[in-house]
């Protein structure tokens, strides 16, 4: 039987086969090591047939854990359910985070989510007892604060369906943000294919104070990248720097590596890793660490000259470092704080903060809200308290039980700070907010990790600035982004204060963890008997049905039913918020597609002209009216289409609905896989330029269809409204595995075939 948990046992075997595996890659590779390297070669399904090739092969991996959050286990789950399996290959674990609704506190949001969510809570609680996972309840923690304190260990392979999966690269794992039809291949025992990565090397020097915080390595490191710069390379750091960063510090650094697109970043073991395994219970691991520390750190070779084994180093000097705020809309316009009042009035965003929120995945842990509360104190032994409204949302249940028997809450509830339950909240448009209409800009400061516009209270004119916890305290006393609150006295009632930087914190509570797993479900030893339940007729639930499948013909004249310009990530493509709902019924959640996608003709949000009818309509509207009529459509996208969530919806809905092609100036990691994985052809225009010859009214055809083969151009031709044509050269990133997706229709009528 598979057992759950981390065990050392379990942990001893990974180790053991690591050697094995990378014995045999040694003796092909005769070089040194990176820790990337290491612990990727060390999970490779046939390490001595696989090709290596950084950027250009596929490898077959096999990952250790799986890990599945609410909102995307859903569609996860009931795409397993078709595999016929009685039981999940690899330990995988279900956390219920992303649907609880922010509005009173705590408890009462917790009680309603059950409430309103029941019907997806049991099917999740059931699938996870029939399926031998394990089930972590509403109000337990968000996914990955819960996987760092149980389940992710240094050396480790982990795959899970969200894209901050990364955050246990603070604990020294590879893990990764994937769709639900790749953690499914794993459940059911095949191996995880990803494009072999390359290398970005990180060196830290020097160390953190003041109020420099662990968020702002990874601002800074987003300044450098941007949000595609990390697309197919795994970050890995190293130098004397890491070791100044606590071992949740490190996986603030780690998890927002996901807004560069890094396929996962990680740091190498050491002494911070130690403590916070031993913190939390797992000091058995932490020896096994200590006696494999050459499995779970570079060779040495490596930091004495990087740029010999990574394709890009990068060097952040954590002395100079200065504080950042990034924003508004996207995570890599970052400023040193000294500079935020100076664009603040270059670029009319409104000066006014409305609120300010601490939380997240990226910024929940024990430390985070100690240096929040510590600048809170230090504000109020000052005489002030928060002048906007400051939330406070804790990663989870350990956290929270911790915080509060340390007084933290009371710290908090003094200055005036309203502490949320323990989930994403806000950060995922789960935030019911009265205090500011739809459409009145504004301007919020959290220490969430992502700023899409819409995103936090789906609101388009909000503008979300994002930094660290203290900082975004300090920004609840300043009110203002006129002033830098941690530098510049802060007016208040007629006198000034100013912030001192908080003290270090703690990395682990001095009393320990209050322990606590109260809301977690173990399955079963045989769940066979268990019924999981989907009702005819709901409107949350629906059982899949396989797509149909190609049809073995060239795809000639489809209309172009939307071209988007500018940005188009998965939240423009099928937001979350109120959509969540519908997360696991495949027909309703389409009806929000590309919602949020700037249509490049008219410069409108979500609508187009409806290429039969010629009536503006909704995307999703358009797309349902040519699938009624048994059209077949594509749609163009612009620059890292599809960046940010691992949600597969955004590759299902245009299945769904009739797309068969999505040609785009490049695509965002997770986002091309989903869309092989459902069987759409995303299609890279080789020339960019080519993406100002689509017009209004265009169609499409895609031709030799029947000889797509791994490295060969996709011929492509607009035929124009006025009936000149174009022709565009597009290239695919199928390989041969990938092409038999596409001919059967998606990656999962396959998977049925082969089971
Ligand atoms: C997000 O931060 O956007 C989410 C919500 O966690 C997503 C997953 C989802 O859409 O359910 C992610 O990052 O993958
Ligand atoms: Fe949840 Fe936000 Fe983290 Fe996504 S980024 S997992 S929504 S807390």
């Amino acid at each position: 039987m598979a057992v759950v948990e981390t065990t050392p046992e379990m942990v001893e075997q990974v180790y053991a086969r690591s050697r094995e595996r990378l014995a045999v890659i040694r003796a092909r590779l005769g070089r040194p090591l990176t820790l990337t390297e290491k612990v990727l070669f060390a999970h490779l399904h046939d390490p001595e047939h696989a090709t290596l090739d950084a950027g250009k092969a596929y490898l077959e991996l096999r990952p250790d854990r799986v890990a599945l959050q609410d909102a995307t286990a859903q569609m996860a789950l009931l795409q397993f359910m078709l595999a016929g399996m009685d039981r999940a290959a690899v330990p995988t674990t279900v956390h219920c985070d992303h649907l609880i609704v922010a509005r009173s506190g705590a408890a009462a949001d917790v009680d309603r989510a059950i409430d309103t969510n029941r019907e997806v809570y049991s099917f999740l609680e059931s699938a996870a007892a029939r399926y031998g996972l394990g089930f972590w309840k509403p109000g337990s923690g968000i996914i990955h604060q819960v996987v760092l304190e149980n389940y992710a260990f240094p050396g480790g392979m982990m795959i899970g369906t969200d894209s901050h999966t990364p955050n246990a690269g603070g604990l020294g794992m590879f893990a990764s943000g994937v769709g639900g039809a790749d953690a499914v291949d794993v459940m059911s025992g095949f191996p995880w294919e990803v494009l072999q990565p390359k290398l970005i090397g990180v060196k830290l020097t020097g160390r953190l104070s003041g109020w420099a915080a662990p968020k702002d390595v990874i601002l800074k490191l987003l300044d450098v990248l941007t949000v595609k710069g990390g697309t197919n390379a795994v970050v890995e750091f190293f130098g004397e720097g890491c070791a100044s960063i606590s071992c949740t510090g490190k996986a603030t650094v780690t998890n927002m590596g996901a807004e560069h697109g890094a396929t996962t970043s990680i740091f190498p073991y050491d002494a911070r890793m130690e403590v916070y395994l031993r913190a939390t219970h797992r000091s058995s691991l932490a020896d096994l660490c200590d006696t494999n520390r050459d499995l779970l750190t570079a060779d040495p070779e490596v930091e004495e000259a990087p740029e010999k084994f990574f394709h890009r180093v990068v060097h952040i000097d954590l002395n100079t470092l200065e504080p950042h705020l990034v924003g508004p809309h996207t995570p890599d316009l970052a400023r040193p704080l000294s500079q935020v009042p100076a664009a603040v009035k270059e670029n009319n965003y409104p000066a006014k903060i409305s609120a300010t929120l601490v939380g997240s995945c990226t910024n929940s842990s024990y430390e985070d809200i100690v240096r929040a509360a510590s600048v809170a104190r230090e504000a109020m032994a000052k005489g002030i308290t928060a002048r906007v409204p400051l939330l406070i949302s804790p990663g989870s249940e350990q956290v929270y039980a911790t915080i509060e028997r340390d007084g933290l809450l009371a710290v908090f509830a003094e200055f005036g700070a309203t502490v949320m339950s323990n989930s994403c909240g806000p950060c995922i448009g789960q935030w019911q907010r009265d205090d500011v209409a739809k459409g009145t800009p504004n301007s919020i400061v959290n220490s969430f990790n992502r700023n899409f516009p819409a995103r936090n209270d789906g609101n388009p004119e909000t503008l979300s600035f994002i930094a660290s916890p203290e900082v975004v305290v300090a920004y609840s006393v300043a009110g203002t982004l006129d002033i830098n609150p941690v530098a510049d006295e802060i007016p208040v009632e007629g006198s000034t204060v100013a912030l001192t930087a908080p003290p270090p914190a703690p990395e682990v509570p001095p009393q320990g963890f209050v322990f606590k797993a109260e809301g977690y479900l173990a399955p079963p030893a045989d769940g066979r008997a268990i019924a999981v339940e989907v009702k005819a007729g709901s409107e949350r639930l629906q059982l899949l049905a396989p797509f149909t499948p190609w049809d073995g013909h060239d795809y000639v004249e489809l209309p172009v039913i939307m071209k988007a310009r500018g940005k188009c990530t998965t939240d423009h493509i099928s937001p979350a918020g109120p959509w969540l709902r519908f997360r696991g019924h495949l027909d309703n959640i389409a009806n929000n597609m590309f919602i949020g996608a700037i249509n490049a003709f008219s410069g409108e949000a979500g609508k187009g002209t409806n290429p039969l009818t010629g009536e503006v309509m909704e995307f999703t509207k358009i797309a349902r009216d040519l699938k009624g009529r048994g059209r077949q459509w594509v749609a163009i996208g612009d620059e890292n289409y599809g960046e940010g969530s691992s949600r597969e919806h955004a590759a299902m809905e245009p299945r769904h609905l009739g797309g068969v092609a999505i040609i785009a100036r490049s695509f965002a990691r997770i986002h091309e896989t989903n869309l092989k994985k459902q069987g759409l052809l995303p299609l890279h225009l080789v020339d960019p330029s080519d993406y100002d010859k689509v017009r209004e009214g265009d169609k499409v055809s895609i031709l030799g269809l029947k000889g797509l083969a791994p490295g060969t151009p996709v011929k492509v031709v607009l035929h124009h409204a006025d009936g000149t044509l174009d022709e565009l050269s597009c290239r695919h990133t199928f390989n041969a595995e990938q092409v038999g997706w596409f001919k059967a229709g998606s990656a999962l009528n396959v998977l049925r075939r082969k089971t």
